[in-house]
């Protein structure tokens, strides 16, 4: 585990799950225990409690600076390039999301860090996979760049891990939901914004049809599947790809009823966009009973009990954008 001095460094931690996980982190591990860095520097602002530095993972001796300056035993390398936005720029999101990790494995190596978490996603099953309850061991069909991405990444991971012993660890996240950050240039983004319309008391336009089911995990959940994962021994670790997991499993016409209870004037309308085609290729729920087995994963939100806690937080606060 982390010993006196080390240091946890977490990459685009300006994003939806980064600034969650930073704020994790710090109450877990102690204010200077963890460096926060994104590509963009004015993300400083979300980290008054802990180190802050602008970092661009491709600047390698930059990076190696980092990681001596602070002593850095644990990373968590979360920058990239959402599904939805990546499809308008395959180029790019391929070069940040995979060749990004690259840089990141290669530098953990030499600077040898001892554990890695970078986050794979459902993204890699595709219309192909098995979708109803996607088994760990499914065929990988990604058909988004963004997939692709993950479905490589994945094994470049597994790769580390056998050829080098670095101690990498992924999950396969499905729609991440948190009250306190927005997601950006996802598919699943629709199940947020949801939430901040209704506590608004405005409509909602939604770009998915009413009966898309997709898997979904409340922000308190992720963050403690990551720590869980971390935490576990290594000879408990047997997926080396990426662990299927999951909280819940529902349709924006399921998310609007659970609301309703709350807000039952709330409406939505649907209007199917670009986005729709993703969605139907991915699963509807993933079988997690392999990240249950190895280290003891259950999540503890389900749909309504994570709708009444975002509400419940919603009203009367604002969200960091
Ligand atoms: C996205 O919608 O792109 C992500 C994901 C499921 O990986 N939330």
């Amino acid at each position: 585990m982390l010993k006196d001095k080390q240091r946890i460094l977490v990459t685009g931690a300006g994003g939806q799950l980064g600034q969650e996980l930073v704020r994790t982190l710090t109450a877990v591990f102690g204010e200077d225990r963890v460096v926060a860095s994104d590509i963009d520097g004015t993300k400083a602002r979300y980290f008054k409690q802990c180190p802050f530095e602008p970092l661009n993972v491709f600047a390698t001796e930059h990076m190696e600076t980092i990681v001596q300056h602070y002593n850095i035993k644990q990373l968590y390398h979360l920058a990239a390039i959402l599904s939805a936005h990546g499809e308008k720029h395959p180029m790019a999101t391929w070069q940040v999301n995979l060749d990004g990790l690259l840089q990141v494995l290669e530098m953990s190596k030499k600077m040898r860090i001892d554990r890695v978490f970078w986050p794979s996603s459902i993204a890699v099953f595709g219309k192909d996979s098995s979708l109803e309850n996607t088994p760990q061991n499914g065929m990988r069909d990604a058909r988004t760049v963004y997939g692709i991405a993950k479905v490589a990444g994945e094994l470049w991971c597994q790769y580390y891990w056998e050829r080098y012993g670095l101690d990498v660890r992924c999950l396969r996240y499905p729609g991440l939901i948190g009250h306190r950050s927005l997601p950006r240039g996802g598919t699943t983004d629709y199940a947020v914004d949801i939430y901040h319309h209704a506590v608004r008391g405005e409509p909602f336009t939604c770009y998915l049809a009413p009966d898309t089911r997709l898997p979904m995990l409340y922000m308190p959940d992720a963050i403690k599947a990551a720590l869980q994962l971390m935490k576990a021994p290594a000879e408990r670790i047997q997926v080396r790809t990426g662990y299927n997991i999951q909280g819940m499993s529902f349709s924006p016409a399921e998310a609007l009823r659970s609301i309703q209870r709350f807000y039952p004037e709330f409406r939505v309308v649907y209007e199917p966009d670009q986005r729709q085609k993703i969605a139907d290729g991915w699963p509807k729920a993933m079988d997690d009973v392999m990240a249950f087995n190895d280290w003891g994963w259950e999540p503890k939100y389900d749909l309504d009990f994570m709708t009444e806690d975002i509400l419940t937080h919603l009203m009367g606060k604002g969200v960091r954008s």
